[in-house]
């Protein structure tokens, strides 16, 4: 199982990290995600390889911004 954490901008309440959450579950491959707005982290835990830029564009696709 591999785990990917993304520094997200813009998430300010528990409704913008379901919206995060929600998204990238839509995702083939991704098993479990938790978004902390808090921390403005996103981490992603997958059951099979995945690209990172597939998910940042599903986050960026919904209005928030990736730190690199
Ligand atoms: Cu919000």
């Amino acid at each position: 199982m591999k785990e990917l954490i993304f520094n997200v901008e813009g998430m300010m309440c528990g409704g913008c990290e379901n919206r995060v959450q929600n998204a990238l579950k839509t995702i083939d491959g991704v098993k479990e995600v938790k978004a902390d707005h808090v921390s403005g982290t996103v981490t992603v835990t997958l059951n099979k390889e995945v690209d990172k830029s597939i998910i940042k564009e599903k986050i960026e696709d919904i209005g928030y911004e990736i730190k690199e």
